[in-house]
């Protein structure tokens, strides 16, 4: 039997008050009640959530506690607001910020203290794929986190794994494709914890939309999602979720 679904909207670097307003009326909360749900807005937008029954997350923390770091959000700021989730290491964060997996890792572990959960992003760029290379480059990715995080309090956590060419650009990693790298996650989950792997979420981001999230679903090791674009509108939210 697989694990409960969850079905994570990321807008990332879009979105206004008057879309959430909208949002929350055309999201379907039936879908609350028998799978995971989150939706991580601009933090700058969380608090328009507070309206709607959608579980909110932030798309970033920092690693540090309040004090002089302008610019950032702490782990209890998200608390504040009541954030279920957090996303962590998305590729754009790496490669906008030059944010690595030991920072990551960080992040990770300051919001699994908090009570948030982490959703931690990995996945490789075309060129590592070109050259046969997925595996090794995600255990890195992940092993940062795993090296620094005992097992004993990665339960809540959630992994990403979003191949960086399927991003927004329409190509979808096949679900042959996604579930091997699924499948691979998760044996690496288990080299630390079998019981870990079996219930640890693992999604799967990069394109999803309302036509290929029941295939992509319905791999074995693939236990929802994570969507960036197909997200901004609740008409394919909830159709990416009635695919869950
Ligand atoms: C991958 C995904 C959401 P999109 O970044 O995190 O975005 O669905 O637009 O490819």
């Amino acid at each position: 039997n697989k694990r409960k679904l969850l079905v994570a909207g990321n807008w990332k670097m879009n979105g206004t008050r008057s879309l959430v307003k909208e949002f929350i009326k055309d999201f379907d909360t039936k879908f609350l009640s028998s799978m995971d749900v989150a939706l991580c807005p601009p933090s700058i937008l969380i608090a328009e959530f507070s309206e709607g029954r959608i579980p909110v997350g932030a798309q970033d923390v920092s690693a540090c506690d309040n004090g002089a770091h302008t610019g950032d959000l702490s782990v209890s700021m998200l608390n504040d607001f009541e954030c279920k989730y957090c996303i962590v290491g998305h590729s754009e964060r790496r490669d906008d910020h030059g944010e690595s997996s030991e920072l990551v890792a960080e992040k990770a572990a300051k919001l699994i203290e908090a009570g948030i959960t982490p959703i931690i992003c990995c996945g490789e760029p075309l060129s590592v794929r070109e050259a046969g290379k997925v595996n090794e480059y995600v255990e890195a990715q992940l092993k940062a986190v795993f090296d620094r995080i005992p097992v004993s309090q990665l339960g809540d956590a959630v992994i990403a794994y979003e191949p960086i060419w399927a991003i927004g650009t329409g190509v979808t990693a096949s679900p042959q494709e996604a579930q091997d790298v699924h499948a691979f996650i998760r044996q690496f989950i288990a080299s630390y914890d079998g019981k870990l792997a079996d219930s640890m979420q693992i999604l799967y981001g990069g394109s999803v939309k309302p036509d290929n999230a029941k295939e992509l679903f319905g791999q074995a090791d693939i236990d929802g999602g994570l969507i960036g674009g197909a997200s901004l509108k609740a008409k394919d939210f909830n159709a990416i979720c009635q695919a869950a």
